[in-house]
């Protein structure tokens, strides 16, 4: 660090005691669930510090150690703008593979009332097309028979098997991952998971325990080492871990936490702008399916077509008039509004924030574990179009740019950096099919993604979309569906 910049350091002691435990401490969390816990606790007060375990690596825990775990979220205007906002209700990230009993330990602690997961959408270890528990997930394999956990499964349902032999209230289980009603998924995840090792610990969860769905949003892409070094020349203090984030957010939450804490079962949201609210699903279809689902689409296309981030994407006027097709005639007639918000505002909304120059989100990072995405992102607007008897130009090419982007090599032969758990065996299939048609074939055949029917009722659009866009590319392609 050079001389002339400090370290961040916190400036509020004494703070909130723990009550959160947070799993999967990635960028997004820090900008988003950190941020409104910290403004409920400002606001109404509450001991609701945060700490944070990561289920992987020591990274984030090493760089926030040595500045007391305070960070900046830099917020990042359309105009150029950049807000800073010290963070300070972190307490503490463990590391769960160094040390799993530490953060079982803490987990069991009855102090902790709620848990917040950002794991990903892999880390729950289900199988994406049915949603049920993968049970030969090797972590999985693994944690029904260990008491120690790798699993994010393993370590709900062991810290909650902990706490009912020492006659605690289970914590709240708050999925903040971009699931289909996700609060439901991670307790039959559970559920399932606890069967296997005790049907009594499975019959007090499904009665004691909570697991409110939510949608989440904040476009928080993920911080780059030159990130760090332009921040620290700006301010002369030196964020080894800052996050950078779009100015919009919004958090809505089931209001469904576990009864025995009463008032105290979780801090003020609504003060600080959550929308706590009966049922969650309108808002979710909305969100997965206008905005990951849309995101998931300008990623392949946008990637194949050479651009580098949404927002190079969104400035090429052809996938610009692209993604307002795909919100006007696929996408918004596929699902019910949630009640007094229109979706073409929305939609209008969704543009402005793509468009903003100052978020750098890759495609490349988008495209990611498109396995696991795609049956909520796309494939279930897909499936309501077809029930009704609409078409998804737009979404078959989408899933076609998909299949040509596990296939590993972009449009001038160069090879992609494909990032997903199905990785290998995406790949193998499409290099082991000889036509264009046999690879469309095999990939739909993945059954952890596209559930047989859907697959029949795909086969011809995707098959042709896959044609062209390996005739005359992605830019093309999106040209020829306008
Ligand atoms: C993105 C999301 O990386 C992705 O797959 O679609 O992280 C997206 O930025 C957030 O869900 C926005 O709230």
């Amino acid at each position: 660090m050079p001389a002339d910049q400090q370290r961040l350091r916190r400036s509020h002691i004494p703070r909130p005691k723990p009550g959160i435990v947070h799993l999967g401490l990635g960028a997004f969390f820090r900008a988003f669930g950190a941020v409104y816990v910290e403004d409920a606790v400002r606001v109404s007060g509450g001991d609701w510090g945060i700490i944070g375990v990561s289920l992987q690596s020591a990274g984030t825990r090493d760089a926030l150690a040595p500045q007391d775990f305070v960070y900046w979220t830099v917020t990042q205007g359309a105009d150029g703008s950049e807000t800073f906002r010290k963070v300070e209700i972190l307490h503490d990230v463990l590391v769960a593979p160094e040390d799993p009993e530490a953060v079982l330990a803490q987990m069991a602690d009855p102090a902790i009332r709620i848990v917040t997961l950002t794991v990903t959408e892999k880390g729950y270890c289900h199988d994406p097309a049915t949603g049920k528990l993968n049970l030969g997930h090797p972590d999985i394999v693994h944690d029904l028979q260990q008491a120690m956990p790798r699993s994010a499964p393993g370590f709900l349902v062991r810290a909650l098997q902990r706490r009912r032999a020492a006659g605690h209230p289970p914590f709240t289980v708050l999925t903040c991952d971009n699931l289909p009603e996700n609060g439901r998924l991670v307790r039959s995840i559970v559920l399932e998971f606890a069967r296997h090792i005790d049907a009594s610990l499975a019959a007090w969860i499904e009665a004691e325990g909570r697991f409110p769905s939510t949608m989440v949003d904040r476009i928080t892409p993920a911080t780059k080492q030159e990130d760090i070094q332009r921040l620290a020349q700006k301010t002369g203090i030196r964020d080894e871990a800052p996050v950078l984030c779009e100015p919009f957010r919004q958090w809505v939450v089931e209001d469904d936490f576990v009864p025995a804490y009463g008032a105290n079962a979780h801090p003020d949201l609504v003060a600080a702008g959550v929308e706590l609210v009966a049922d969650v699903t309108p808002y979710e279809h909305m969100k997965l399916r206008m905005l990951n689902g849309t995101h998931s689409s300008l990623a392949y296309l946008g990637y194949l077509a050479g651009h580098e981030t949404i927002a190079d994407t969104v400035s090429d006027p052809v996938f610009a008039a692209f993604v307002q097709r795909l919100w006007g005639q696929e996408i918004i007639p596929s699902f019910e509004a949630p009640e007094g918000v229109e979706l073409a505002d929305y939609a209008g909304a969704l543009f402005e924030r793509y468009s903003n120059p100052a978020i750098r989100h890759r495609t490349w990072q988008i495209a990611m574990d498109g396995s696991q995405k795609l049956p909520q992102r796309i494939l279930g607007t897909i499936a309501d179009n077809l029930e009704a008897g609409r078409k998804s130009p737009g979404l078959m090419l989408a899933v076609a740019a998909w299949m040509r982007y596990v296939g590993g090599t972009d449009e001038r032969g160069e090879p992609i950096d494909v990032k997903d758990p199905l990785a290998g065996r995406l790949r193998g299939l499409s290099d082991a099919a000889g036509t264009p048609d046999e690879k469309v074939a095999a990939l739909l055949g993945v059954r952890e993604i596209f559930e047989a029917g859907l697959a029949a009722q795909m086969a011809e659009p995707v098959r042709r979309s896959y044609e062209l866009l390996c005739r005359v590319g992605a830019r093309r392609a999106v040209e020829e569906i306008l």
